[in-house]
Order: C-alpha cells, then structure tokens, then sequence
C-alpha cells in the first residue's frame, strides 16, 4: 500500500512510522509511506498557508493553493488518480473499525491534514471523504491521520504475524475482551481465577465468554444492543445482571 500525508508539519509523522510494527511493514516493503510538506507551495512572499476568512470572524482558514499544487505535483491530476484522498477534519464521518478495513482494501491513499484551522471549503473538491476521529478537539489532523494510518496498516496482509490471523476468528465477535492472566499465579496476594489453571478447556471456554459479556455489560452497553446473543449468552447475562445487581446493594 502507498501512503501519502500532506502536512505542515511532516516531521511528526517519523516517529511512530519509524516504530514497531509500522517500522517492519516499511522494512518489509508491504507499506510505502512518504510525508510531504505543502508550505513550499505557498505563492505568497512569506509562504502563507492561510488567510483571514471572508465574512470576517476569528480563527484563519488553510487556502486551496498550496494543497492543490502540492498534490498535483505528486499525483497529477486528482481526478485520475485511483486511489482514496482523505480530508483529516474535526467535521469528518468518525472513523471507526469497518472503515479501516474498507481502507485497507485500496492501493493508495492520500492523507490531506491541516492545523488548527478549517479548511477553505473548496479544499473537500479534493477529497473523497472526510473523516473524525471522535468529538474531541486536536491541534491537527496530523494524529489523527497517524491513528487512521495506523488502524489501517496493521489490517493488511504480513503487517502482522501470527498474532493477527489469530484475531480474525476470536475477536471480531463484537464483544470486549475477557481478562487475561500471565504467570505468576499469586501476584502481591491476588490470584489467578482458579478455572484458567484447570486445564478444562470448555469451563475455560464458558469463564471467558460469561466474563467478556460481563465487561460489555459494565463498560460498553451499547454495543450489546445490535449483538445476536445465544441462548448460552443469554443465561450469562441473567447471572451477570443478578451478581452485579448484589455488588451495588452490598450483599
Ligand atoms: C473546532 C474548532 N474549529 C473551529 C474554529 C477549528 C479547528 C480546531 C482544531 C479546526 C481544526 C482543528 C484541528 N483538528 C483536526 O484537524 C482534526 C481532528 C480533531 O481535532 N479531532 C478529531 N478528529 C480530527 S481529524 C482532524
């Protein structure tokens, strides 16, 4: 896959792209990623970038120029060009786990970011989709690309191990995880649940289960709603709502 991000400040992007599982993908040719900086394609003297708006107000706004002549000098002319363009903007649709696997799914993809300022509205001509990462506000669109970048490269074929083809089967049931242990069975006076050392794979199978619904339950009622729920998932629940139901009255 080909990445591109266009951004003032492009040296943001070295660190995490130079790490870790992004670092091997790029070692092992399975991404190729470039930042590009647009200021140099500021015609201004003093190579602004941005302007006051129209209408007056505060705040200032990122002119179309620079990002237009930025990314037809790399790409040519953005109609042609097969892959995604992607504007990183706090009005965005909010990214979420489907849309990284749709993205994972394109050749080439094209990261459009600003900071701390909108966009001149004829900037999203260029864009084929305009995506959030969540209702919180950010100095740019530089980390949120990072995340996109990130949720995206880890979904392709390679990036990871084992581990990965793993998750595929176990995972993608909707439900938070259960909780996980590691050695050592006593940790500073607290144990391990008894059933994981039992070697009984299906009680083992149930703990987790009954334990991943109740961690969604806890934390993420919402996600329960849309979920199809067997009769087994059912009975959990009705255990669940009783033993929590005694925690908060104190019995
Ligand atoms: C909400 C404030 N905006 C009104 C003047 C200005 C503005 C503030 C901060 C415009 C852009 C930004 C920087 N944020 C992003 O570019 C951004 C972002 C975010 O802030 N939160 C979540 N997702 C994203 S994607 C890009």
């Amino acid at each position: 896959m080909d990445i591109l991000v266009l951004s003032l400040f492009p040296e943001m992007f070295a660190g995490p792209m130079s790490q870790s599982i992004m670092k091997k993908a790029r070692d092992k040719g399975l991404i190729h990623f470039e930042a590009m900086d647009y200021r140099p394609y500021a015609t201004s003297k003093h190579k602004n970038v941005d302007d006051i708006p129209y209408g007056g107000g505060a705040g200032m706004v990122l002119k179309p120029e620079p990002i237009f002549s930025a990314l037809e000098d790399r790409i040519g002319d953005p109609a042609q060009f097969p892959g995604k363009i992607i504007l990183m903007s706090p009005q965005g649709r909010p990214f979420t786990q489907e849309m990284a696997n749709s993205l994972s799914r394109e050749t080439q993809l094209v990261f459009v970011c600003g900071h701390y300022e909108g966009f001149d509205e004829r900037i999203r001509a260029l864009a084929h989709e305009e995506i959030s990462i969540g209702d919180y506000v950010l100095t740019g669109g530089e980390l949120p690309a990072m995340v996109v970048i990130d949720a995206v490269c880890r979904l392709l074929p390679g990036v990871l191990g084992e581990a990965g083809s793993h998750e595929a089967d176990s995972f993608s049931d909707g439900l938070l995880e259960h909780p996980h242990y590691t050695r050592p069975r006593v940790f500073r006076g607290r144990e391990v649940p008894e059933v994981l050392l039992s070697g009984n794979h299906e009680c083992i199978r149930k703990w987790r289960r009954k334990e991943a619904l109740r961690r969604t339950w806890l934390r993420r009622r919402d996600l329960l709603k849309t979920l199809p729920l067997t009769k087994e998932d059912q009975k959990f629940l009705e255990e669940i709502h009783r033993e929590e139901e005694e925690n908060t009255t104190g019995k």
